[in-house]
């Protein structure tokens, strides 16, 4: 008798966790400006507060393998909101506004009955202002001061969407972003840098605004509560690109393209759960649209998130795709992610791997420098400066998450580059990208030795 009683307990409890409230939920992305997936507690960082990152992961999913679809800013966030690659919105390059013609996955759900908010940092240009019912720009020193207001003033009587984006960590850096600043020596430095004292100043101001980030997200939670629909909101924190550093941002690598993905909806999603599953950034749009009962349209190139957040073992893609176009500097790069292997594919090796110029104006950059001439570098780091790149590089990225070791002239894997270069043709023949030729790439706007602006 008890046993029955436990397996109808068990079945109730199930039921609890599956079925979806009455009320249609709301959504809350968060999204952080040049962010590192793996710079919060949530992800095993001893020392960033990150509280409020940390709490989310805790009482929801945290995902190990989700990646962005470009480490650049406006592209990243264009190909989000419209659920579609770089390539494929018309905006792939840095600056490049959303043209006039291309949907966000917003309009489906305005038009089941949301209210659509975007506040903080914006950068998809005029075009796609129309299609959120409300839009605050900037607000306080991280972008984060409309976005508890946007929560109160809100119509009550409709679900919402918001887009909820912070101006941290970018560049530039001053001391006093956080009431209690992080340390140098609380530092870990990636060991894709030098370990001097310089480049330890300069990641924990990094720190420091990765915290103030975090302290938005925590006063947004505060006021969810206070308004009792914390429960039924489904939050979601992501970066747009990897951090403002060297070897990070504007890449394709797991630094450049990796992101922070953490989820919270007790309604639908178990607490303290991490999940393997491949993912990417434009799924974003059709897993909002699905959990909102609102039909995908074609458009979107992304796949529903659904079935792994009701099991994180459920694999819905078999590959990611990132691409590299011009950010600053001239480039054409593409990636393609596998569960183990990351494969990039470069067009234009010719150049060198300059990061973004606010990275190049950086302390951290300098301090490359320095040791580079003084012949003081590691010898794993002077590629940054070297030229040709590799036409070629595959990664085993579980195990080598900075991308240190090429394993394309490895005899034991020519099966996986082969496999995985068809399949990146494949992508691109079905996403309609093809390579227009060197001399047709946008070029460069800044000096790659100083990082100013070229006349
Ligand atoms: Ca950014």
């Amino acid at each position: 008798m008890a046993g029955r009683w436990f397996f109808v307990l068990l079945f109730v409890a199930g039921l609890a966790r599956t079925s979806t409230s009455q009320e249609p939920p709301n959504f809350i992305v968060f999204v952080a400006d040049d962010m590192a997936w793996e710079d919060c507690g949530a992800y095993g960082h001893p020392n960033i507060q990150t509280p409020h990152m940390d709490r989310l992961a805790r009482e929801g999913m945290k995902f190990d393998a989700a990646f962005l679809t470009c480490s650049s800013c406006s592209p990243s966030r264009c190909s989000i909101l419209t659920g579609r690659y770089p390539h494929a919105t018309g905006a792939s390059e840095l600056h490049q506004p959303l043209p006039q013609d291309q949907a966000l996955f917003t309009e489906p759900l305005n038009q089941a009955g949301y209210f659509t908010a975007a506040a903080g940092k914006w950068h998809l240009g005029p075009h796609a202002k129309s299609q959120f019912d409300l839009i605050k720009g900037g607000g306080g020193p991280g972008g984060e001061g409309h976005w508890v207001n946007v929560i109160q003033e809100r119509p009550k009587n409709q679900p919402f969407f918001c887009w909820f984006a912070s101006t941290d960590p970018h560049r530039n850096y001053q001391e006093g972003a956080i009431p209690k600043p992080h340390r140098p020596s609380e530092v870990i430095v990636p060991p894709i840098f030098p370990d001097t004292p310089d480049v330890r100043k300069d990641i924990a101001l990094y720190y420091d605004e990765v915290s103030r980030f975090d302290a938005g997200i925590g006063s947004v939670i505060q006021e969810l509560e206070r308004q009792e629909v914390l429960d039924n909101t489904f939050l979601l924190v992501i970066t747009d690109n990897g951090r403002p550093f060297p070897r990070c941002k504007t890449r394709v690598n797991i630094d450049g393209v990796k992101t922070p993905f953490i989820v919270r909806f007790p309604s639908q999603v178990e607490q303290g759960v991490t999940s393997d599953s491949l993912v990417s950034t434009v799924d974003i749009g059709p897993t909002i649209l699905d959990l909102a009962g609102v039909r995908i349209p074609d458009s979107l190139q992304g796949v529903s998130l659904k079935p792994v957040l009701l099991d994180p073992e459920t694999e819905v893609r078999k590959y990611a795709f990132a691409e590299h176009n011009w950010h600053d500097y001239r480039a054409y790069e593409r990636a393609i992610i596998s569960p183990d292997y990351l494969l990039i594919k470069n067009w234009a090796p010719e150049l060198q791997g300059t990061p973004p110029a606010d990275a190049v104006r950086s302390p951290t950059y300098r301090e490359m420098n320095r040791l580079l001439e003084a012949n003081q570098l590691d010898e794993k780091l002077v590629s940054l400066f070297s030229t040709p790149r590799p036409e070629i590089e595959l990664y085993a990225w579980r195990e080598d998450l900075n991308c240190l070791d090429n394993l394309n002239r490895d005899e034991n894997r020519r099966a996986v580059t082969e496999k995985l270069l068809g399949e990146l043709s494949l992508w691109q023949s079905k996403t309609a990208d093809s390579f227009p030729g060197v001399d047709q790439l946008t070029p460069d706007g800044f000096d790659r030795v100083t990082g100013e602006r070229l006349k």
